[in-house]
């Protein structure tokens, strides 16, 4: 997929990690080359630069967590860069029928690869447990039905066409017969006639209009590189019920212009094609896409690993840094937790030798909820000096905030317990025996 833009950056890649240490020279060298590989691929210039600029930006200033490499950290901003670039993080949402069945356009200037993609469609639904049906309602183009009967007996799916009548009759006629015979996720393949995308939009305006469909995809072929853009953002200003595929990715030398100029519109990016067969189609999902094109299935995990370790440090560092309230507490547990149990991210700290208070390292995401509310309860004399809070106090706590006396209490000395080890921890800081850096 995307053949040689997948190469390069793989071979940039792989010049980068041989450098000796990454350091600025390095960094710079593997921005040349990603932007060579980037520009061969048709991708905009402007972009290129505009990409080229934000790795330098971010892989230089950065700041490396304990533990990682600088290295790491460079190719976790190229990877998330190129995400950004392709449509972010954010899975496509595909559209499923619920009670209703639902019906779904395909439209596209000739030869982009409509018909191709309509039983590639059927194919994906077919396998996720729906029961597709095919409309061909191209009355154009001849011998445009039997090539879609061919691809529905391959799939098993059933089909309705070549019958005479206007596109919008045949296709309104296929959609009420292919329902009542159990469809529930109708796919209609459309006449490619047009050449240019302004005549293409009249058309799927007119057809959408009668029978109006759920979702209309507009199917680009990769191999227009860049110029992908002017179709793709007369589509995206012509229907809010539109999404993209683009097609013809297996190879297509300008593969990631086209993929990069549709997403730069804002319109969404749901398949792509990358063959002739019926299976090789594929949901269109930027970091996994992104991961297989720079040849590093775990470029997401490390991308991870790196925000959550230097998450994990702040959260330490402000947690001895700050004299911990009763009131931080309960938000620095709750903001450690995110980050797993808080045992294993202090016994992360190698030599620390600290024993965490089961009753913390415990602390379930209920009580945590029960905590918050209890900590509202409070007066802020009582937040600051927790010592002076009597049982009366208790008792009107625990009413304040509909909990049991009891819950307080367990509040009060979950405290207490932290604090001790708050303060043997800055004990062990103070005799200059904490293994890592920490500047308080
Ligand atoms: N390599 C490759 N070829 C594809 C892909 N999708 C479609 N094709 C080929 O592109 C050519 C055109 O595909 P069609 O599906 O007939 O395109 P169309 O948009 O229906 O064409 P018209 O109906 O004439 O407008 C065929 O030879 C397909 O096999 C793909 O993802 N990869
Ligand atoms: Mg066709």
């Amino acid at each position: 997929m995307l053949g040689k833009l997948g190469v390069s950056l793989r071979e940039a890649i792989k010049k980068f990690l041989g450098r000796p240490v990454a350091d600025e020279l390095a960094v710079k060298e593997l921005i040349k080359d990603v932007q060579r590989a980037l520009l061969l691929a048709d991708v905009n210039v402007g972009l290129v630069l505009d990409i080229s600029e934000k790795i330098e930006e971010r892989a230089l200033k950065e700041k490396v967590p304990s533990g990682l490499t600088r290295r790491d950290v460079t190719l976790k901003v190229l990877y998330e860069v190129l995400v950004e670039v392709l449509g972010g993080e954010r899975p496509p949402r595909i559209l499923y029928p619920t009670n209703k069945p639902i019906v779904i356009m395909l439209v596209g200037i000739q030869g982009s690869g409509k018909t191709t993609t309509a039983a590639k469609l059927a194919l994906f639904y077919k396998k996720k447990g729906f029961r597709p049906g095919l409309v061909c309602a191209d009355t154009f183009r001849p011998g445009a039905y039997d090539q879609l009967k061919q691809l529905s007996l391959k799939i098993g799916v059933p089909i309705f066409g070549g019958v005479d009548g206007s596109p919008v009759d045949i296709a309104e006629r296929g959609i009420k017969e292919l329902k009542s015979s159990g469809c529930n996720v109708i796919i209609i393949d459309t006449a490619g006639r047009h050449k240019s995308e302004s005549s293409l939009m009249e058309e799927m305006k007119l057809i959408a209009e009668k029978i109006r469909p759920n979702e209309i995809m507009l199917v680009i072929d990769a191999t227009i590189g860049q110029q992908a853009k002017v179709q793709a953002e007369a589509f995206n200003n012509t229907t809010k019920i539109g999404s993209i595929i683009v097609t013809k990715l297996d190879g297509a030398a300008k593969g990631g212009g086209a993929l990069s100029a549709v997403a730069a519109t804002g319109a969404q990016i749901k398949f792509i094609g990358v063959g002739e067969k019926v299976d090789e189609f594929e949901v269109f999902n930027p970091p996994s896409f992104v991961s297989r094109l720079l040849g590093m299935g775990d470029l997401k995990l490390l991308a991870e690993k790196v925000k959550e370790a230097s998450l994990r440090e702040e959260a330490i560092k402000s947690a001895l840094a700050g004299r911990l309230t009763l009131k931080d507490m309960v938000s620095q547990i709750e903001g450690l937790k995110k980050l797993g149990p808080l045992r294993k991210i202090l016994d992360m700290i190698p030599g620390l030798g600290l024993n965490l208070p089961e009753e913390i390292a415990d602390v379930a995401q209920e009580k945590l909820e029960k905590w918050t509310v209890i900590v509202k309860s409070m007066t802020e004399e009582e937040l600051e000096r927790p010592e002076i809070i009597t049982r009366s106090r208790i008792r009107r706590i625990a009413k304040g905030s509909g909990v049991k006396p009891r819950d307080v209490k367990e509040l009060l000395d979950s405290y207490e317990a932290m604090k001790k080890m708050m303060k043997t921890l800055m004990r062990k800081h103070k005799k200059g025996r904490l293994p890592f850096p920490l500047k308080l």
